[in-house]
């Protein structure tokens, strides 16, 4: 029979000494209430303490976890520290999808996926991926802030999510191993990583490449492996996740512009106080607009920072991104009828009403 491990036990109190402590502890208690009521204090409800978890899939140099770490320290404060948001990045608790999966059976609390594997979900979110969109963040704010966005938003309530926040990832550009990208036809042949999501997938087909779809915590290994030749996402993903040292050629086509946002557990968000729920959404709140906008004080940073470590950076011009996006209308259609004709018509018109 093989030695069982004798970890060392703690030492149990003896029966004396845990009857006393029973007498003290009754005691304490007995005059901790005969003072409230005394006081005429009221037995105040007890105000419970709250533990969350948050996960992402960015690393912590990376805005989407810097706003997840603000977001938790917000929370924390507005509560007086009852607040307790523990953040785990760079996808230690899995994919941006599995812990969308998280949020729906209860086990996690809070992340901050892309609207792109939102999509998948929630059809409707996959209008904000249609290329060639927004013209500007500030587009993007004006149109995710007002009603058409806030109206997605409150559609994560029906796949037992609640949707806080949008945050930003950025626009996307690609970065590859094999050539500068100048004008569509460049494309053609090279195996691109994609986020999850048909839209995408259809999008660098259509564009003449080989999608090949996977959660971006694989992306690193698949690129150093050859496995793909190229991906797209922001400077601050490509410079957070340093793609830089597996990938030579960064082509500025801002073909995408890419939404994240903050989602919590409907289970979760429900079992909570008012107050408490009150408090999330005001730091919820407070922490968009210092995540939008660290992500553009870094987003302008990275473009430098990304040269400096090596990368070759060539702008696509507006000729050229006019000309894609007219070889993506088929797409562009498709997805449209995809998400709903009615979704993308006041997807549009809210973007035509919005100052870039
Ligand atoms: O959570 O997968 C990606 O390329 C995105 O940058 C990621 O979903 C952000």
């Amino acid at each position: 029979m093989p030695e069982l491990n004798h970890r060392p036990v703690p030492p149990t109190l003896d029966p004396v000494v845990t009857r006393s402590n029973k007498r003290t502890t009754f005691k304490l208690l007995s005059a901790a209430l005969l003072a409230t009521a005394t006081l005429g204090l009221g037995s105040p409800a007890l105000a419970q303490d709250v533990k969350a978890k948050l996960g992402t899939s960015l690393p912590e140099t990376h805005p989407q976890t810097i706003g997840a770490r603000k977001f938790a320290e917000l929370a924390d404060k507005k509560s007086n520290g009852r607040i307790k948001i523990s953040v785990y990045p760079g996808g230690q608790l899995g994919s941006d999808q599995q812990m969308q999966g998280g949020l729906r059976g209860g086990t996690l609390e809070f992340t901050v996926p892309s609207t792109a594997t939102l999509a998948n979900l929630v059809k409707e979110f996959g209008v904000i991926g249609l290329p060639f969109s927004f013209a500007s963040e500030k587009q993007a704010d004006a149109v995710l802030d007002g009603p058409f966005g806030q109206s997605l938003l409150a559609k994560l309530q029906e796949k037992d999510m609640v949707g806080l926040a949008f945050w930003e990832n950025g626009f996307r550009n690609f970065t590859n191993s094999k050539r500068a990208i100048v004008k569509a036809e460049d494309l053609s042949g090279l195996k691109v990583r994609t986020m999850q999501n048909n839209l995408y997938i259809d999008l660098f087909n259509g564009l003449g490449a080989n999608a090949v779809p996977m959660p971006v915590n694989e992306l690193f290994t698949a690129l150093e492996t050859k496995a793909v030749d190229a991906q797209e996402n922001p400077f601050t993903v490509v410079y957070a996740q340093k793609f830089y040292d597996v990938q030579k050629y960064l082509s500025v086509t801002g073909h995408a512009y890419d939404a994240l946002v903050l989602v919590g557990s409907k289970k979760f968000w429900d079992g909570l106080k008012a107050e408490d729920r009150n408090i999330l959404q005001a730091a919820a709140l407070e922490a968009t607009t210092f995540q939008r906008q660290t992500s553009r004080e870094l987003n302008a940073k990275m473009r430098g920072e990304l040269v400096k470590v090596g990368m070759q950076v060539n702008d696509v011009s507006d000729a050229e991104r006019r000309r894609m996006r007219e070889k993506l209308q088929p797409v562009i259609a498709k997805h449209q009828a995809a998400v709903g004709e009615d979704t993308a018509k006041a997807f549009f018109a809210a973007i035509a009403k919005a100052p870039e």
